[in-house]
Formats: structure tokens, C-alpha cells, sequence
């Protein structure tokens, strides 16, 4: 019984980890211009982690090998001490791996998030609702109309609630239901939601932020490739959750002022 246990956790350890290792599954296009930096940070710790695992099941494989099935009527030895200081230290172990990981991906985070955006960046208000994006751009006065939540009215199309009878700067604001942005351009988006939690993650911009009710969420990047993504809701947020998407567009900056003109037009 010793033995087969130990071919099946040898085998079971070998193939999950080769399955990681050949990449078979693994992260889509990187179209970001900070998304080298977190596919670095999960590659080590794949690698780390992965290792550490590895061998880990390779020690209980040959130990249950070994030992397992040994009928010689000797007395189990115990460790000094008993397995109590062998738990602690395993725990301690990869307690202080955890911890150490956690600090190194901080700062990856933090480079991300913890950063001022560029003064220069193109400015997109999200509006979030169950179960929609709307994307906002400030038109041609490069100003965004006040919002008055209280005007949200999905009938008559005011999704962020702007009052363009008394406030001339909301009059050209251009809204949309789906996000274009300029490539190489950095983007700066302001997330804020109508109703309940959502989250506004591109896995291609490895970004992903939610949206809460009562905060305006700045988030930025900038994209380096064109193309066209998807959008998801990665918060459970109603039972319409599994459909809420939207997509975003990179274009070439001819394009993309383009595609802006038309949208003005159509507004
Ligand atoms: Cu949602």
C-alpha cells in the first residue's frame, strides 16, 4: 500500500506540475505597458512555490517508499520532542514564504496603484450598473458635466446623471457602452458604480479594480497593442452578473480621434 501511494503522489505532483511549467494554460497576451512586471512576479512565484512543492511530494513519496510497508515488528521511533516543534517549524516555514512573497508583490502592486497617473493621460469616467458599463468622454470642451446620481435615469438613456438643461459642460460629454482608447496613450479611468459592487477587469491589461457605490475610483494604464478585448464583471453582483460585459477597443490615436468624432456626432 506504501508503495502504491507513493507512485500515485509522484506521479500526481509531476504532472500538475509539468501541466504549469509547459504553459498549456496559461496567462493571455500581455497588452499593458506595467503587465511585464506582474508576469514576472507570477512566474517566481509559480517557480518558488512550484518547487518547493515538488519536492516537498517527492520527500513523502520516497519516505512512504521506504518506510511504508515495513512489517519488521520494530518500534516506531517519534521524533525528540514529539511532532509538535516539527509543525511549528513547518508552519513558521511557510508562514515566512508567504509573507516574503507577499512584500515582493507588493511593490509591483504598489507601482500600479500607488503611483500618481500622468498629468498627460487620457481621462474615461465608467459608470457601473446591474448590468452594464458606460463609458464617458468629456467632449469638446475636454470637461465632464457634473454628476447628480439622483438624474440617473436609464429610460431616457442619462446613465451617469447629468444635468445638460442647467450645465452647458455636460452638453457634449459623449456616452458609450463601449470603451476605445488611443494605444501608447496613458489612460486614466474614474470608476464609479450606481447601484451594488462590480469590477472592471481586462486580463489582456492585467487590471482588475472594483467599483464601489459612493467612491470614485481612479485606475490607470496604458495599452500597448491594439486590438479588441473583453471587459467582465468579476464581482457577483445579481443574478444578471454572468452577462455583464463590455469591450475595449485600442486603436491608433488617427483612429481613435476617428472614432470619437463619430460618436460626438451621434450623441
Ligand atoms: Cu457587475
Amino acid at each position: 500500500m506504501g508503495k502504491l501511494f507513493a507512485v500515485v503522489v509522484a506521479i500526481i505532483a509531476l504532472v500538475s506540475a509539468a501541466l504549469f511549467a509547459s504553459h498549456i494554460w496559461w496567462l493571455p497576451v500581455d497588452i499593458s505597458a506595467h503587465g511585464h512586471a506582474i508576469d514576472r512576479q507570477l512566474s517566481e512565484t509559480m517557480v518558488t512555490s512550484g518547487a518547493l512543492f515538488v519536492l516537498s511530494q517527492l520527500a513523502l513519496a520516497v519516505f512512504a517508499w521506504r518506510y511504508g510497508d515495513r512489517r519488521d515488528g520494530r518500534q516506531v521511533k517519534t521524533f525528540p520532542g514529539g511532532a509538535t516543534p516539527m509543525v511549528v517549524f513547518a508552519t513558521v516555514l511557510v508562514g515566512a514564504e508567504v509573507l516574503a512573497l507577499t512584500f515582493v508583490g507588493s511593490k509591483v502592486w504598489a507601482g500600479i496603484y500607488q503611483t500618481a497617473p500622468d498629468p498627460n493621460s487620457l481621462q474615461i469616467d465608467v459608470q457601473a450598473e446591474q448590468f452594464a458599463f458606460y463609458f464617458r468622454y468629456p467632449g469638446a470642451d475636454r470637461t465632464f458635466g457634473a454628476v447628480h446620481p439622483e438624474r440617473i435615469d436609464e429610460a431616457s438613456g442619462n446613465f451617469f446623471g447629468l444635468d445638460p438643461a442647467n450645465d452647458s459642460t455636460a452638453r457634449d460629454d459623449i456616452v458609450v457602452p463601449s470603451l476605445a482608447i488611443p494605444v501608447n496613450r496613458p489612460i486614466l479611468l474614474t470608476l464609479r458604480a450606481k447601484d451594488v459592487n462590480h469590477a472592471f477587469y481586462v486580463p489582456e491589461l492585467r487590471i482588475q479594480q472594483d467599483f464601489v457605490p459612493g467612491l470614485v475610483i481612479p485606475l490607470h494604464f496604458t495599452a500597448t497593442q491594439t486590438g479588441k478585448h473583453e471587459i467582465v464583471c468579476t464581482q457577483l453582483c445579481g443574478l444578471g452578473h454572468y452577462n455583464m460585459r463590455a469591450y475595449v477597443e485600442v486603436m491608433s490615436q488617427e483612429q481613435f480621434d476617428q472614432w470619437l468624432k463619430e460618436r460626438a456626432a451621434e450623441q
